[in-house]
């Protein structure tokens, strides 16, 4: 009998040890990327690989695992700019306090007022502008008759929500039409920021529920496709790219293609940094247009004008909008410069609304512009 029992302990302890090694978390690395449509679709043949093998404890590999690709779950698009406040409030306190500040002085004299408006000027609204609101400040005050903080702030707020336009539509068009994506187009100078807008907004799409396309059509350097790669593998967006040296219209045309052909939400096409003064750069940025437009009509051209390079900002603006119709503005560093004026300016010139401004080199630091909430951060509470 007490053999019997020896067995049976035995046995269990075996047992015991079988099944703690086998629950035992993998240790084998990090597992490739996943694609989107295998997520989607249950189990995958990595998935039940893993699911049924037993691990073996194994020496650590002498070469450096793949690097993990974990697809991210971004947050929604909504309230971002609520959010990102910080960032907005630390660029252009000075501007918003200085206003405050002079606002509610004992007496507005003439000197008061002109410093007002070069405040206003500073902050890259434009002279016409920064006069108007000047005078109409001027007019307000005198009406109100008290200067109370809470008032004076109101009065102010009420008058840059009016110069930036509450009414403006700044929708982005990105929804699906019944058959074919929303189709993005993104242009301007170099370096302003438009590969990081597309991986940006990708991220942003992704986390409202679309599914996403990137076009590589800035074929100058390899790096450009690398670099919105990196981005779309993130959030498990395709990426259409070719050879350095494609023609850009070609890829641009085969994102589209492969955008219907798969059904997605949206396609967003980056394109090469390309100065508003070479005319053949521009030509074929307009040739990029037209050759999309064969398939597709396109929905969005977001011009992106980095918001610390001022009047320069505006000549790009310009020519970009002779050559491809803008749909939109992308007011990118906004977080590093304290002329959020240039709003204002750029709505002027181009007759187009800001839609989205990037404040800050982290992925989800893009948000959708909101007037409200744009000057409640200038003017802090
Ligand atoms: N601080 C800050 N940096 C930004 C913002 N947007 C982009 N950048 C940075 O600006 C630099 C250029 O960004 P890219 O997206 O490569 O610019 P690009 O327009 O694609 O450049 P080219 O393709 O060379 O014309 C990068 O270092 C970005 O991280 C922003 O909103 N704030
Ligand atoms: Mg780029």
């Amino acid at each position: 009998m007490e053999y019997l029992i020896v067995i049976a302990g035995l046995v269990a302890v075996a047992l015991i040890v079988g099944g703690v090694a086998f629950l035992r978390p993998s240790r084998r690395g990090p597992r490739p990327p996943v694609e989107p449509e295998e997520r989607r679709g249950g189990a995958t043949a990595v998935d039940e690989a893993e699911a049924t093998a037993p691990t073996i404890e194994r020496a650590p590999p002498t070469e450096a695992p793949p690097p993990t690709i974990e697809i991210e779950q971004p947050p929604p698009g909504a309230g971002r700019l609520v959010r990102l406040r910080a960032r907005l409030a630390r660029s252009q306190n000075a501007f918003g306090k200085t206003l405050l500040g002079l606002l509610s002085r004992e007496t507005l004299d003439d000197d008061a007022w002109e410093e007002i408006e070069d405040t206003l000027i500073t902050a890259d609204m434009g002279t016409a502008v920064a006069r108007q609101v000047t005078d109409d400040l001027r007019t307000r005050v005198q009406v109100l008759g008290t200067r109370d903080a809470a008032e004076v702030r109101a009065m102010l707020k009420d008058e840059l929500v009016k110069q930036i336009g509450a009414d403006l539509d700044r929708s982005l068009k990105t929804e699906r039409h019944s058959n074919r994506p929303a189709v993005l187009l993104v242009v301007g100078v170099n370096g302003t920021g438009k590969t990081t807008t597309c991986g940006k907004l990708a991220r942003v799409l992704v986390g409202d529920g679309r599914t996403v396309l990137l076009g590589a059509a800035d074929t100058f350097r390899a790096a450009a496709a690398d670099q919105l790669e990196t981005w779309g593998s993130r959030v498990g967006a395709q990426v259409v790219r070719k050879d350095e040296g494609t023609d850009p219209a070609s890829v641009a045309f085969d994102a589209v293609r492969q955008g219907i052909d798969t059904k997605v939400d949206a396609v967003i096409v980056d394109t090469a940094g390309r100065l508003h003064t070479k005319t053949g750069l521009m030509d074929e940025l307009g040739k990029v247009k037209r050759v999309v437009e064969k398939q597709a009509e396109v929905d969005e051209v977001l011009l992106v004008l980095d918001a610390t390079t001022g009047q320069n900002g505006m000549q790009q603006a310009r020519v970009f909008a002779e050559v491809v119709n803008i749909t939109g503005v992308v007011l990118t560093k906004l977080d590093g410069t304290a002329k959020g004026g240039i709003v204002v300016q750029v709505q002027r010139e181009l007759g187009v609304p800001v839609k989205l401004v990037g404040l800050g080199e982290g992925p989800d630091d893009l948000a959708p512009f909101e007037p409200d909430a744009f000057v409640d951060a200038i003017l802090g509470d």
